[in-house]
């Protein structure tokens, strides 16, 4: 009785019934997402792994930072591991953020092929701020611009980093910059 309405109904409703699950199907996207995260983490270690020479090169001595002497009020010299000095200078003086700063490093009594300067926040991390310096016969110039900070006044270091022929010898200066 009524066959036509008994042939419809089994091809209508089929459609609409939930799928079977496929036999591999939840399987397979968790193995995915296992790839996908293990290929990020791969990703993040390559590149934690390319710039740890960058963010941290191999420093092979050491300048005692001096805490009696602040960038603001002028330069700062400071003896270096193995022989001479280096005096250091940032320019215009308060020293702030967002404007054009000129910084200098003037060595004395050491062969140095070449100069970086790298500002890191002392409490925070303030991101990535390094400039390489120019210039020959022991005077080195260069310049930066500081981030702004969520704060008014916040204390920076600025550390030269200076290749020798005994490798690489930093240098830390502290000031802080306000706003
Ligand atoms: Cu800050």
């Amino acid at each position: 009785m009524l066959p036509w309405l008994f042939r419809n109904t089994p091809a209508e409703i089929r459609p609409h019934e939930p799928l079977p699950p496929h036999p591999g199907g939840p399987m397979n996207s968790k193995h995915l997402w296992s790839a996908v995260a293990l290929l990020a983490a791969a990703t993040i270690g390559t590149a934690a792994w390319k710039a740890w020479p960058l963010l941290h090169p191999p420093v092979a001595a050491s300048a005692p930072l001096d805490p009696g002497c602040n960038l603001n009020h002028g330069p700062c010299t400071s003896s270096l591991p193995g022989g001479g000095r280096v005096t250091f200078a940032i320019a215009p003086t308060p020293i702030q953020p967002m404007r054009q700063l000129t910084l200098s490093a003037v060595l004395e009594g050491r062969a140095v092929e070449a100069v970086e300067a790298d500002f890191q926040g002392v409490e925070m991390n303030m991101g990535f701020n390094r400039t390489a310096l120019q210039g020959t016969a022991g005077r080195f110039e260069g310049g930066i611009l500081l981030p702004v900070c969520v704060l008014d006044a916040m204390e920076w270091e600025a550390r030269l980093l200076m290749r020798t022929a005994d490798g690489l010898i930093d240098a830390p200066f502290r000031f802080v910059a306000s706003r």
